[in-house]
């Protein structure tokens, strides 16, 4: 940890606003002092940072590595001050020197590499990584443009493209000379050598270079600093690409922009698979690179026979999207380390493990065949021939699941399966919570796991509780370590102590200062963003996710416009006011989540401003939701809205960040919700609706109508004919969609069949809310329990079941 006081860091800041900048304190603006800042920081990185590799390589430690698609790591001064120790000191120079640290730190643009869950879950299990001296890092891509920045105009989302690198990010370090060539297209050609083995030739591929940038991930307090390696796609200079310096070929703009495409912007769906060439050419991409340079270090680093690869070397698969590790794999070890097909995938299947993270079928991955024949012509011969050996070892070997070939097969019906593919080549498959890996083994991957039943196990996700504590949280945080000490910072599990304090009714009305001082925080950050004043005292209700139909904005947004209703015909009702809070995000061709947003929207412009209502019910919806966002929000929750249809959410990981931050759960029995119910019990909870087997039920089996429910609640026909009937406002066309799908698609997600259970749990909750001594001690009993969702715990699992590494001593 570092030894610098208050007054060092002044001074330090002071030489490099001069030295770097040609500024003084004086005149610096808030982005001069950031850079000085991170300039700081990176200066007592660096040193450790080698160390740590240096450390790693003397110790011949296994090393794990994180292959990605998506890291959505956020802000990073912050963090990296919190985490090498100098957040509180850095605060107060800073104050001195007359800054406000939020502003400075504001000055940072998110790292906005990742959709959602799958790439928030990445970003923490680095810091647990790092935390925990575990020899893991990181690979993924260097978008050129992250997830769209949202605007809400006129009540649409409107996208505008991410430009984060427009100036300099100071947490990278380009590493050129470790660059790679990646080879697209072209033909292969097979010889035999004298010894009879094959040799894989080929010709006019289309070659593009892997530049890595390396972002430094460090551990809390312990002078761990591992690496995110992200890559970056560039020509390949005329000499390697095997072409005349002056040839058109080199000088041709296209070509050029072609190839930085492939690192240029991250695919903003996180539900529907989209079958676009240049997603492959990603996902190749950073496999190709990850693959061959985990080979090099291995060879350069144990010098052992390649085939002691798996005893230093575990790659773990986020989700199907690099799922082409496994003929990767196989392909340097055959045509590259001339190991044969079965040696070459027996390696191959004991160092990779695969994650899934949804059951979404319209999320599952397939690609055509041709397209992978035309893109990756050996790539292709290799998945080719994994299938052709899956098929027959089921037909000889498991004459039970012949009639099953089609639906296990590899390639079948002209495509190919990446979720087979994954299964077929790895050694541990997971889901993200218990209910989620129970529905893998029983439903979505059943004759998988008749086949390999020891591959299955469950990993239930977790979040750094650093980042979404103690930095988002300093003053929860405070009161917590007055209480029980500060030894859950290192021992999350141990906030459990907080139980003893759950009816100490001093200690209860400190938590309950704190949150309405995180209330008034995020009141104030409200009222500059959108010019509406909340009610700081009214119960803050919030779901902040991605916009899917399973997650239910739709009856979170029906609910509202029941109590406006009802307000509307009793303006002198006993209520509790109550502020809902919105942030999500629509992939830009899902149109139906964009009308949801639009009537979010709508229905907040009427409710809003309608002086009937008195300001007992305001809707909030903050447009861009990322990160940064997420940790203005989470301290300030009252109510977690955590309600998706039963069976669809794989496990959620906002609902843990809420809970640690003393929210209180209203959700379904859906995901890691089940898991927080199990720990808190029933009256720490609020739990409606739908169970998973009655949902799978109805799916199977039929027999629910949704316009049944239309025609005898008066509550909800009200509401949809609303909808439908233009009355909020609007030509009547605006939210058909929604009301279509409802009454003449039934319901998919069973909207309406969960309406009245949802109204009676939103009931018991605010009648708990104002009981203030049963709510606070609902709240301080859901922080104590949280200890367990700290990815932590998670990392530890995956460590000692899976991966079976060690921590560095
Ligand atoms: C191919 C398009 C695509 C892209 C991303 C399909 C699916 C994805 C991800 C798998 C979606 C995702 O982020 N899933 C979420 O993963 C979280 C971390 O495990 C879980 O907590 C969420 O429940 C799950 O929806």
């Amino acid at each position: 940890m570092s030894q610098l006081t208050a007054n060092d860091l002044k001074e330090k800041l002071k030489k490099k606003l001069i030295t770097e900048k040609g500024v003084e304190v004086s005149t610096a603006s808030n982005k001069d002092i950031y850079y000085a800042l991170a300039s700081i920081v990176n200066d007592e990185i660096m040193p450790k940072w080698y160390e740590t590799i240096k450390r790693y390589q003397d110790k011949n430690l296994k090393q794990v590595y994180y292959l990605s698609m998506e890291f959505l790591i956020g802000r990073l001064l912050e963090s990296n001050l919190l985490n090498s120790g100098l957040l509180n000191i850095a605060k107060e120079a800073l104050e001195d020197l007359g800054f406000c640290s939020e502003l400075v730190f504001a000055e940072e643009r998110d790292a906005g590499l990742g959709n959602g869950g799958l790439g928030r879950l990445a970003a923490c299990f680095l810091d647990s990584l790092a935390s925990l001296y575990y020899p893991g890092h990181g690979f993924g891509i260097r978008y050129r443009y992250g997830l769209f920045e949202q605007r809400i105009i006129h009540g649409n989302q409107v996208e505008l493209p991410d430009y984060w690198l427009k100036e300099p990010y100071p947490w990278e370090t380009r590493k050129e000379e470790e660059a790679f060539v990646i080879q697209f297209h072209g033909k292969v050609h097979m010889f035999k050598r004298n010894d009879g083995s094959l040799e894989f030739k080929y010709e006019n591929t289309d070659k593009v270079l892997a530049v890595p940038y390396d972002i430094p991930v460090l551990g809390y307090q312990n002078e761990v600093v591992n690496t995110l390696r992200l890559w970056s796609a560039e020509p390949v200079a005329y000499q390697e690409a095997g072409q005349e310096e002056n040839s058109e070929f080199y000088h041709d703009l296209d070509h050029q922009h072609s190839i930085e495409q492939i690192s240029g912007f991250l695919y903003p769906d996180d539900s529907n698979y989209e079958g676009k060439e240049l997603r492959l050419k990603q996902q190749y991409f950073l496999v190709s690179s990850s693959i061959q340079n985990i080979i090099r270090s291995f060879k350069k680093n144990y010098r052992l026979p390649i085939s002691r690869l798996p005893e230093k070397v575990v790659i773990q698969i986020n989700d199907t999207h690099p799922s082409l590790a496994v003929p990767e794999l196989m392909r340097i070890l055959m045509d590259e380390e001339r190991l044969d097909w079965d040696t070459a995938w027996e390696i191959t299947t004991h160092v990779l493990a695969y994650t899934n993270h949804t059951t979404l079928s319209e999320a599952l991955e397939t690609w055509p065949e041709e397209m992978i024949q035309n893109l990756l012509p050996r790539i292709y011969m290799i998945i080719d021939e994994i299938n052709e050996r899956f098929c027959k070892s089921i037909w000889f070997d498991h004459k039970e699941l012949r009639d099953k070939i089609p639906d296990l097969a590899v390639i079948a019906c002209g495509r190919v399966h990446m979720a087979r593919l994954a299964i077929v080549g790895s050694f541990s498959v997971n889901g993200v919570a218990r209910i989620h890996t129970e529905i893998l083994k029983k439903q979505e991957m059943k004759d998988f796991y008749t086949l390999f039943p020891n591959k299955f196990n469950n990993k239930t996700n977790g979040i750094t509780h650093r980042r979404w504590l103690l930095q988002v949280n300093p003053k929860l945080s405070n009161v917590i370590s007055e209480a029980i000490g500060t030894q859950w910072i290192k021992r999350p599990k141990q906030l459990i102590s907080l139980l003893k304090y759950s009816n100490d009714k001093a200690l209860l009305e400190k938590f309950d200062q704190v949150k309405h001082e995180n209330k008034k925080i995020l009141a104030n950050y409200i009222h500059q963003q959108t010019g509406i004043l909340v009610d700081d005292q009214s119960i803050f209700d919030v779901q902040i996710k991605r916009l899917h139909e399973y997650k239910r904005q739709l009856l979170n947004i029906f609910h509202v416009i029941y109590l406006y209703n009802e307000l509307k015909a009793n303006p002198n009702q006993d209520v509790t006011p109550r502020t809902f809070i919105f942030g999500a995000k629509a992939a830009p061709s899902y149109h139906l989540a964009k009308e949801i947003i639009k009537l979010i929207n709508t229905v907040a412009s009427i409710v809003n401003y309608d002086k009937d209502i008195n300001g007992k019910l305001k809707v909030i919806f903050l447009e861009n939701y990322n990160v940064s966002l997420a940790e203005k929000i989470i301290p300030a929750a009252d109510i977690s809205e955590q309600i998706s249809t039963a069976s669809k959410e794989a496990s959620g990981t906002g609902n843990m960040k809420m809970m640690m931050n003393g929210a209180v759960t209203l959700g379904t029995m859906d995901g890691a919700n089940i898991e927080i119910y199990d720990l808190v019990g029933e009256n720490n909870i609020f739990i409606f609706g739908l169970n998973a087997d009655e949902v799978l039920d109805y799916y199977q089996n039929g027999g629910y109508n949704a316009r049944d429910i239309y025609n005898t609640d008066d509550r909800v026909r009200l509401i949809l004919d609303q909808l439908n009937q233009g009355e909020f406002g609007i030509h009547n066309i605006e939210f058909k969609d929604i009301f279509y799908n409802i009454l003449y698609h039934n319901d998919p997600y069973f909207v309406l069949k969960d309406f009245e259970p949802y109204l009676e749990a939103h009931e018991l909750a605010e009648r708990a809310y104002r009981n203030r001594t049963t709510w606070m001690n609902m709240s301080v009993t859901n922080i104590a329990y949280s200890g367990k969702f700290s990815s932590d715990q998670t990392i530890r699992e995956y460590a000692t079941d899976i991966w079976k590494i060690k921590q560095m001593d």
